[in-house]
């Protein structure tokens, strides 16, 4: 029999009682979830208002999907899933985009969205906003769960939560039928049914057999290499890989998030001799990060001879073993039980890699770090790339602890080259999807979930993806610098119209566009800066007084590339290329 009675049955006093709304702030509370990213609306208004009533932090977005981006990086910044709670169908539709970019990434998160009455929804009577949301999210997130009585949000909360963290983490979907909130049940009954998760995320130790095939692979490679992925980043075990990675002696890479798991200024960081170690390496050792699109499958022209690699890997997914390359010794596990496991097993006496290996890196490293660092310091009006990011790679590097929002094109491309990150999970960008728009939100979780200050560096495209986020920055007051690298357009301001007709190319924007106005328009700081000089003072500024700031940054139209570093896959033609000559001048 239900304990749930309709909210409708006249009681003698409510002391005793309690519903959906309270069953499911409590049993969010008992699982440690401290915020709630959210777009007010029919049927969880008051949800919002009485969770923040309870003590939890709600913050209000302007628009679902940069509420659903800030739950997603909340919880690769935490190792929890980030919460996102939204209206149905549109708003549910709206959020659905981070809660796959969520899953995509390998990041726990969980869309909790009001939905429409059961019996109407399922013989489509057209109920208001009628939309069958479990269906639709399911394809999208790692799992998806209705729960339909007040007893069973404990329940269903629990599942929500072990399901985002659990293995590989990912998104989750919560169907939240507005009839359950009011739904109203006994108070005793109700908190016995809440589930505190217990050990969510379980240390995975990988086999005493796959370890000694591992350690047998790493010691007989003679140009070993390590790829750090944000898999590594997320795991949140930065001294166990950091010593493991110095134990053993190789060069790294680190693939764009997990930038500053150990300093981007390491000796044995290999970023400046990306091209090198990649053909170059005979073996290669994957530390929670994936042979997808990003590493080009582990295949082509950049990683050098066909078979001339093994491969090592640690990952919590088994499934992802040979998903693109043989791996010669896969490590399933968590990367804290893996890295542990293995510094046993090589113990003390581990021979490090040959210097003719490690030398010739260092010197690669070295020589181009040596031939960009001028171009770094061009103090060029208007600006381009290198001057401008090489104002921020300075004051980045004078301020480690501020946690870096990239998106655009060459804004993403070249900042992630330029600037060195020194802490972990102090880098949040576009993900593996390269989706832009995920800077406001992300800047917004970052400020939240780590009182740090943020510098989000936004190609003047990517920015208006999300740009109506700036209210939300500035009516919570955070620490957040947008520096928009105003350049009139996507990849370049300077494209035409091939019909030559009066409309403007596909790719540009507004010339001269004052984005520095928008955030005015709120109260915080904005400002326009013409050279490298004027770019340091204003962040510089932005850091002394933690305040809303945003600052246009007027880059040279032509300074870009069509696609940044990716144009390459860009889909092409001979027709095309016959067709239209102005196509190679790009
Ligand atoms: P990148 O884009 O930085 O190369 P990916 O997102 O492709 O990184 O890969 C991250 C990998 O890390 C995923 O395959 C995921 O299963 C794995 N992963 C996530 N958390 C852990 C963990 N705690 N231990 C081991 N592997 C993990
Ligand atoms: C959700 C396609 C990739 S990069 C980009 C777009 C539209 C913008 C590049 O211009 P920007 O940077 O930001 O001004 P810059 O410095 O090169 O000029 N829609 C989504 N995601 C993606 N990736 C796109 C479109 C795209
Ligand atoms: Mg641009």
């Amino acid at each position: 029999m239900s304990a749930a009675v309709p909210s409708t049955e006249p009681t003698q006093s409510v002391d005793n009682l309690t519903d959906g709304f309270h069953l499911l702030i409590d049993a969010l509370k008992i699982n440690g979830v401290k915020t709630i990213y959210n777009v007010p609306g029919i049927p969880i208004t008051d949800l919002g208002r009485y969770a923040q009533a309870q003590g939890l932090r709600v913050l209000s977005f302007r628009h679902e999907q940069h509420a659903g981006y800030a739950a997603a990086a909340a919880g690769f910044l935490t190792k929890k899933p980030g919460i996102c709670m939204t209206v149905s169908a549109p708003g549910f539709l709206n959020g659905l985009t981070a809660l796959a970019h969520a899953t995509t990434n390998c990041w726990p998160m969980i869309l909790i969205s009001g939905s429409s009455e059961r019996e109407i929804v399922d013989l489509q009577r057209g109920d208001y906003e009628e939309m069958d949301q479990l269906a639709i999210a399911r394809p999208h997130c790692k799992a998806a769960y209705r729960i339909l009585h007040a007893e069973d949000i404990g329940l269903g909360v629990a599942r929500a939560i072990r399901a985002a963290l659990t293995g590989r983490p990912g998104g989750v979907y919560l169907d939240i039928p507005g009839q359950l909130l009011g739904q109203v049940m006994d108070a005793v009954e109700g908190q016995k049914s809440l589930i505190e998760v217990v050990d969510p995320n379980p240390a995975s130790v990988p086999s005493p057999e796959a370890i000694s095939r591992a350690v047998d692979v790493l010691k007989s490679a003679k140009k070993p290499l390590i790829i750090l992925g944000k898999g590594a980043a997320y795991a949140q075990a930065d001294d166990k890989v950091r010593e493991l990675v110095e134990t053993l002696g190789f060069p790294y890479l680190p693939m764009s998030m997990a930038k500053g798991l150990l300093p981007d200024t390491h000796p044995q960081c290999a970023s400046a001799a990306r091209s090198l170690v990649l053909k170059e390496s005979d073996c290669v050792f994957l530390i929670g990060a994936r042979l997808n699109w990003l590493l080009q499958h582990g295949q082509g022209k950049s990683w050098g001879e066909k078979g001339s690699k093994k491969f090592v890997q640690i990952d919590i997914e088994p499934t992802e073993m040979d998903s693109n390359q043989k791996i010669s010794a896969p490590l399933i596990g968590d990367i804290e039980s893996c890295a542990t496991a293995l510094l046993d097993a090589i113990g003390s006496n581990w021979q490090k890699p040959p210097e003719e290996w490690t030398g010739a890196v260092s010197s690669k490293v070295k020589a181009n770090v040596e031939k960009m660092a001028p171009r770094l310091r061009n103090n060029n009006s208007p600006m381009d790339y290198q001057g401008s990011l090489g104002v921020m790679k300075e004051l980045i590097a004078q301020n480690p602890d501020v946690v870096l929002v990239n998106e655009g094109a060459n804004a993403l491309d070249q900042a992630r080259s330029i600037i060195d990150i020194h802490k972990p999970r102090k880098r949040l960008d576009v993900g593996t999807w390269g989706i832009m728009g995920i800077g406001m939100g992300s800047a917004v979780a970052a400020a939240v979930e780590t009182g740090n200050q943020v510098l989000a560096i936004e190609g003047d495209s990517a920015f208006g993806f999300c740009g109506m986020e700036v209210e939300t920055i500035c009516r919570y007051n955070l620490p957040v610098c947008i520096v928009i690298m105003n350049n009139n357009g996507i990849y370049r301001g300077d494209g035409t119209n091939w019909s030559g007709g009066e409309d403007p190319s596909t790719t540009v924007f507004v010339k001269g566009a004052r984005y520095d106005l928008m955030m005015q328009a709120f109260g915080g700081e904005g400002v326009t800066v013409n050279n490298p000089d004027e770019l340091r003072q204003a962040i510089q500024a932005a850091f002394d007084s933690r305040k809303p700031t945003l600052i246009n940054a007027v880059i040279a139209e032509d300074a870009g590339k069509e696609s940044g570093n990716i144009g390459n896959l860009n889909p092409s033609s001979v027709v095309a290329q016959a067709r239209y000559p102005q196509a190679k001048k790009i």
